[in-house]
């Protein structure tokens, strides 16, 4: 697959069940003037770590791999064996493609510089929720790629990064449930790929998602109800129709349905792609412990952003939208509220009490 010039209008056939993600990321390539394939080997040759990392998840009570390495990560969280293998097959395998000028991972306390010109910007969180590993529950991987502006007028830099996320070219993730589940969008539109284990080949499952314009469900670590601002505990009561809530100025034909359903994972991927396929809406506010937010704006908030504007849901602060963020730092943290559109909107009345 290509970057596709805008400007071209291109021709991408519609995506059909059962295409495999090497073929959907060709046919678009194909589809995209110009194309020097370079794209779609990066797409691959990131879908080749996953499979490796998919591997090592499977097996991770038998092969060693549950518990921690000792170390502790610049997030200030104990490294996982599990999270560093994930780390390191990225690192190599990203490497070994030759395209990335600039790779930022949520292990590295710095972004890894290329000495040569190479073209692509790839940041990811390797393994998410990996706190939640030795319990068997839903982890996945987080990546975002960007084309670095003038590769072959400069060297690359760790600006080539930090750069806000309506710019990214690339953005997916992978959760590690039931089945091994890959959501990728190149900017037309936002597609699951399921793989099957037997032959290692992920196949088109879900073409086109659509985030329900507004769901039943909301998902929000409420054990830190007494940190959160006033306004979000108020969002928070009215999710819940407990007496007394106030309703959001919103204006919408269709009054909401509360109470919602509650479901909060703790682990981003397995909570956001719920909410993707399902609707509803996903929070984590800013609280008096984590005053910027606690999930990282540019291999976590950026990247399902991206998606689920794709899939025509809504990536918020709770105020202001996700990919327009100017980043000014590699690890740097966002508040992050996700969903469909009118379950977005609707906390956003309550925080800012903006207009609709
Ligand atoms: P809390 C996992 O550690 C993670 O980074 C995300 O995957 C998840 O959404 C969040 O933190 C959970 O945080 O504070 O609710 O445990």
């Amino acid at each position: 697959m290509a970057e596709s010039n805008s400007s071209i209008p291109v021709r991408r056939p519609a995506p059909v069940v059962g295409t495999t993600l090497r073929e959907h990321v060709l046919a678009g390539m194909h589809a995209a003037p110009g194309a020097t394939g370079d794209f779609t080997s990066l797409l691959n040759h990131i879908s080749l770590a996953i499979r490796i990392i998919n591997t090592r998840v499977r097996a991770v009570g038998l092969a060693d791999m549950l518990g921690y390495t000792g170390e502790t990560n610049i997030q200030g969280e104990e490294v996982q064996k599990l999270d560093a293998f994930a780390n390191e097959v990225l690192l190599n395998v990203l490497d070994r493609s030759g395209f990335c000028g600039v790779v930022g991972s949520e292990e590295l306390d710095e972004a890894q510089i290329a000495e040569t010109h190479a073209k692509y910007v790839v940041l990811f969180d390797p393994l998410d929720g990996s706190s939640n590993i030795d319990t068997n529950v839903g982890i996945g991987t987080i990546f975002a790629v960007l084309r670095r502006t003038e590769p072959k007028l400069s060297r690359p830099s760790l600006d080539d990064a930090l750069r806000p996320g309506r710019q990214i070219l690339a953005a997916g993730y992978v959760l590690y449930g039931p089945s091994t589940v890959f959501v990728l969008s190149t900017g037309h539109g936002a597609h699951a790929f399921t793989l099957d284990p037997s032959i290692g080949e992920f196949f088109l499952s879900q073409p086109d998602i659509r985030c329900p314009r507004r769901g039943t469900c909301f998902s929000v670590n409420e054990g830190y109800f007494s940190r959160w601002s006033p306004e979000v505990q108020a969002w928070a009561r009215w999710v819940k129709a407990e007496k007394g809530a106030a309703a959001p100025p919103i204006a919408s034909a269709e009054p909401f349905k509360v109470p919602y359903s509650s479901r909060y994972v703790g682990s981003l991927v397995a909570d956001a792609h719920r909410t993707l396929i399902k609707g509803g809406i996903f929070a984590y506010p800013a609280d008096t412990q984590h005053t910027g937010g606690k999930l990282r704006l540019l291999y976590e908030a950026n990247p399902m952003a991206f998606l689920f504007e794709q899939a025509g849901g809504l990536a918020t602060t709770g105020k202001d939208r996700i990919l327009d963020i100017v980043p000014t730092a590699l690890h740097q943290r966002t508040p992050l509220v996700l969903g469909s559109k009118d379950d977005v909107t609707a906390f956003q009345q309550f925080v800012d009490g903006s207009p609709t």
